[in-house]
């Protein structure tokens, strides 16, 4: 295979063809030109369609039209270009809440034929200088007030790779900088950005060029990056939000996940931009923010994780006359009581699909009207899906095995043995256990690392947790198994109480006999602690590694 870019590290590090899964573009809307760049396609084109008056992008401090977007993504990536040093193939960092100055670095970086790597806020300089090794990072861009952190990883790091570092929203930090650097020392790229064109030369890359390098908000060893190329960004919006969310021009987007997870890069500015709607971005993205945020904007797309519904629903923040038309769920699966909730809190039926940050974005979902209580959804269009044995062997429907998927999006790590295990003769193996049904909607059972075996029988954990969380004094819950001597494993719940101070032994009983009542009752939980709250990643999902330990 080739590329256009200058620099190649990222070519020369894709895993080998043999071992790279099966690429499937059956679909007219997935054939894309040899020479395509995916920000040219989604924002300059976005002017040509006549959207450029047309609000694209909003916060608490901006609100910039396609056009405006456009004028300061090109005026940036002169600022790369020409002052930075950037070439076709380097890898930029960028570190940010979201914000629409992150959205237009991502834009600026992928019209120069740069490589994003959009990085979660909260990481720190370890975490930072993992991702700056492994990427060979050149550039960072950076909010200003997030600094410390990156510049601690930079002279840190093995590689003394990065070289250049840009920080933006800057202006009103001047006063803060003095005891730390002189300001001269500082790139500023609002600043530089003013003393540049508005018009910019994208490059012309491959459709088959990486554009973004996503690293996986995996819960342990060390931090894998999947490789993607112009034409995965276009791929995915081809398929899922056409076949399933079925967005408006006049809708507005609004979501919990950060830009840096990939899940909120395509729900927050790949789909809304492929259909000329609104985004309005949400620096802080708790419950409580969100539904300020959707009463504000009058949001109409909401994109968040089953624990931010089940909190929004039980707390009684959200109400049938919210602006909020369409609800995605990810990340994890959803609940049937949590669909139940959001369904009687709000009239909307949530959309739940699953994804992975090698696939890039959803490939099972349901559109509303198909939705089917604690099933995911059908495959995706432009995707196939199938259930294996251990032996890699496809499963009948109705039994319980390793979910495969391939379609136009596959995964490609950087230079790591788990390529090995995550690609398996052409099929992409994501690690969840799940059954397929006579109907073709797919079941998630749980990780296929997290299956608990307590004395032969093979126990799902979201199972119990589903019925747990049926359970009217239950707000949240996580279940794992437990090691023990006699059975192997016996299975444990840590359980939040909408009340807690109501936590002791009678409610164990009570909710050991809710389980019994509703499962087989070989899978109630023996053990059960009340916690204050539970530990969860800034992905939404719930650390049951942390509860294990
Ligand atoms: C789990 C789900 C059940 C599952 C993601 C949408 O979550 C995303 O990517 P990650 O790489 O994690 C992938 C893993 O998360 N999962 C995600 N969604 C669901 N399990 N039901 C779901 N609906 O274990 C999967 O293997 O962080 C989600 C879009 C883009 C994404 N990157």
């Amino acid at each position: 295979m080739n590329t256009a870019h200058t620099d190649t590290f990222v070519h020369d590090h894709l895993p080998l063809e043999h071992l790279q899964p099966e690429f499937i573009f059956e679909l007219p809307e997935l054939e894309f030109p040899a020479h395509i760049n995916c920000a040219a396609e989604l924002l300059d084109k976005a002017i040509a369609k006549g959207w450029g008056s047309r609000p694209c992008i909003q916060s608490a401090t901006v609100s910039w039209t396609y056009q405006e977007l456009l004028d300061k993504a090109n005026q940036m990536a002169h600022v790369l270009t020409q002052e930075l040093g950037l070439v076709s193939g380097n890898r930029v960092l960028l570190r940010s809440t979201n914000t629409p100055e992150m959205v237009a670095a991502w834009f600026a970086v992928v019209k120069a034929g740069g490589i994003a790597v959009a990085t979660m806020p909260l990481l720190r300089s370890y975490e930072l200088q993992q991702i700056i090794d492994k990427a060979l990072v050149s550039h960072a861009i950076c909010d200003f007030a997030l600094r410390e952190e990156l510049i601690k990883a930079q002279s840190d790091c093995k590689t003394q790779s990065l070289k250049h570092l840009s920080f933006f929203r800057s202006q009103g930090h001047t006063l803060e900088t003095k005891g730390l650097k002189a300001q001269s020392e500082f790139h500023l790229l609002d600043t530089a950005a003013e003393r540049h064109s508005r018009a910019f030369q994208n490059f012309e890359s491959l459709a088959t060029d990486c554009c973004i390098l996503a690293f996986t908000s995996g819960t342990t060893g060390v931090p894998k990056a999947t490789i993607h190329s112009h034409r995965d960004v276009m791929s995915i919006c081809a398929c899922w939000p056409p076949s399933v969310l079925r967005p408006q021009d006049s809708d507005v987007f609004i979501g919990s996940p950060p830009l840096a997870f990939t899940f909120g890069l395509g729900g927050l500015v790949l789909f809304p931009m492929s259909v000329g709607a609104n985004v309005a971005l949400l620096e802080k993205a708790s419950p409580k923010d969100l539904i300020v945020g959707i009463e504000k904007y009058q949001a109409t797309v909401l994109f968040t994780a089953p624990t931010s519904y089940r909190q929004l629903a039980l707390e009684g923040l959200v109400s049938p006359q919210s602006s909020l038309r369409k609800c995605v769920s990810a990340g994890e699966a959803l609940p049937a009581a949590t669909r139940t909730l959001w369904r009687e809190a709000t009239g909307i039926e949530i959309i739940d699909g699953i994804g992975t940050t090698e696939m890039l974005h959803i490939f099972i979902s349901a559109k509303e009207e198909d939705s089917l209580a604690g099933a995911t959804g059908k495959v995706v269009k432009g995707y196939k899906a199938c259930i294996f044995d251990d032996e890699g062997c496809e499963l009948p429907p109705g039994q319980v095995g390793h979910l495969a998927v391939k379609g136009p999006t596959g995964c490609r790590y950087l230079s790591d043995e788990r390529q090995l295990k995550y690609v398996k003769n052409g099929w992409n193996i994501t690690g969840d256990a799940y059954l397929m049904d006579e109907r073709g909607y797919f079941h998630y059972q749980s990780r296929t690392d997290d299956m608990i075996i307590s004395s032969g029988y093979n126990i799902s954990g979201p199972e119990i947790e589903a019925c747990l969380l049926a359970h009217e004094m239950v707000a949240e819950c996580a279940v794992i198994g437990e090691p023990d001597e006699a059975r192997g494993s016996i299975v444990k719940a840590f359980v939040v109480l909408k009340d807690p101070h109501k936590a002791g032994e009678s409610i164990v009983q009570v909710l050991q006999d809710h389980v019994k009542t509703l499962l087989a009752p070989y899978k109630y939980p023996r053990k059960i602690q009340f916690v204050p709250s539970l530990p969860k990643t800034q992905t939404g999902k719930i650390q049951r590694f942390k509860l294990r330990q």
